[in-house]
């Protein structure tokens, strides 16, 4: 493959209960993106609205640069129609939790079925994430009984903060290459009707102009009207 040139997009979404971070975990990831002003991506985030889309290229492991295209979704529940269209076109699902936050950890396995009834089994890869690991003396989830939800429903675990700016990128990078893999061995496939994984054709000028770019979805005429 001709170096810095990206063949694939994988979509990716965060998704989670209102306020558990996921918006400043985004954030904190697009900061380490080349071309992104700093005071563009403030880590302190009010309540998302509806849906807003990132991109992000990256390196993967094993060789190719991809583009992942972020979602970061609004958690409270009136915007969970909107919300709700979005989970069949993604390939990629950070599931976020706040550790102490224990509501939104019993909530996790509500997010998971629910892309899994609009997707159907293993289109998606999972990650789930317990987040504010900073916050130790107000931990209501252990570590261990994370593990075992995220073994129970077939994903890896990680835990990650932005205010000690832990593991935001290791967990982006394991998605994306979780992903990649799954892709070269088959059990995720190209499919016309699914905006999941795309092939992409971009020249190196075109992917140095549109990478680390924010959009937003009002600009994407697929999905105009939606936001
Ligand atoms: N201590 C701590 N606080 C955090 C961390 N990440 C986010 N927060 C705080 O958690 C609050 C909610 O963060 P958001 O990123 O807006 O949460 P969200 O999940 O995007 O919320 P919605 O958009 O409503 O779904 C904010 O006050 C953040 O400053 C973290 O790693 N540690
Ligand atoms: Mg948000």
């Amino acid at each position: 493959m001709e170096a810095g040139v990206c063949r694939y997009q994988f979509r990716i979404a965060l998704l989670g209960d209102a306020a558990v971070g996921k918006t400043s975990l985004l954030r904190c990831y697009m900061r380490g993106s080349p071309g992104i002003p700093e005071p563009e991506l403030e880590l302190e985030s009010a309540p998302t609205v509806g849906v807003e889309f990132y991109t992000r290229t990256v390196q993967l492991q094993a060789g190719p640069r991809v583009k992942l295209q972020l979602w970061d979704t609004a958690g409270q529940e009136r915007f969970r129609c909107i919300t709700r269209s979005f989970y069949r076109n993604v390939v990629g699902v950070l599931l976020v939790f706040d550790v102490t936050n224990r509501k939104s950890f019993e909530h996790i396995r509500d997010w998971h079925q629910e892309v899994m009834a609009t997707q159907g089994p293993d289109k998606a890869i999972f990650l789930l994430v317990g987040h504010k690991s900073d916050l130790q003396s107000a931990r209501c989830v252990s570590t261990q009984e994370a593990e075992e939800l995220a073994a129970s429903l077939g994903m890896g675990f990680m835990e990650t903060s932005t205010k000690s700016n832990c593991n935001v990128d290791l967990a982006f990078d394991t998605l994306a290459n979780t992903i990649q893999q799954a892709l070269w061995q088959g059990a995720i496939k190209l499919e016309e009707d699914w905006g999941g994984v795309r092939l992409i054709q971009n020249t190196q000028k075109e992917q140095n102009r549109r990478s680390a770019t924010q959009e937003t979805l009002s600009e994407d005429p697929a999905y105009s009207g939606t936001h």
